[in-house]
């Protein structure tokens, strides 16, 4: 989608540092980190959220999850604890409308979420 930032920074029009990319995904540093790692982790493919999600995404999701967990390890913070999080639509708090996944780590969390 030509008006997409997530999509932009796939193709890099907007040019953003990825802390890993492959062929389906990429993942940037949160702008506005909730946690001391807060990573997005994003399917280069414009969909909107998990509304969006058709069989042929299965393995995208597994590639998501892996990649999000290898961060984790890579940071230090998988032992200790983290979450991947997918907000989906306004009053889930998603803001931006392409499909995305935040990996949060190296504080406690609380539950239930807020
Ligand atoms: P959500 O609210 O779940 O749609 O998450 C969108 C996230 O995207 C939010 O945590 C802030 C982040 N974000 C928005 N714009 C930018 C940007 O230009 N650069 C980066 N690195 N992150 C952004």
């Amino acid at each position: 989608m030509s008006d997409c930032l997530f999509c932009k920074m796939a193709s890099g029009a907007i040019p953003v540092k990825k802390v890993f990319e492959d062929d389906v995904l990429f993942a940037i540093e949160d702008i506005n980190p909730q946690a001391p790692v807060h990573i997005l982790v994003i399917p280069k493919e414009h969909l909107v959220n998990s509304l969006d999600l058709g069989p042929a995404n299965d393995e995208l999701i597994g590639r998501v999850y892996r990649a999000a967990a290898q961060l984790a390890r890579e940071r230090g913070v998988a032992e200790d604890g983290f979450r991947i999080v997918n907000n989906n639509n306004a009053g889930a708090g998603q803001s931006v409308f392409h499909i995305h996944f935040h990996l949060l780590a190296g504080r406690n969390f609380g539950w239930p979420p807020g």
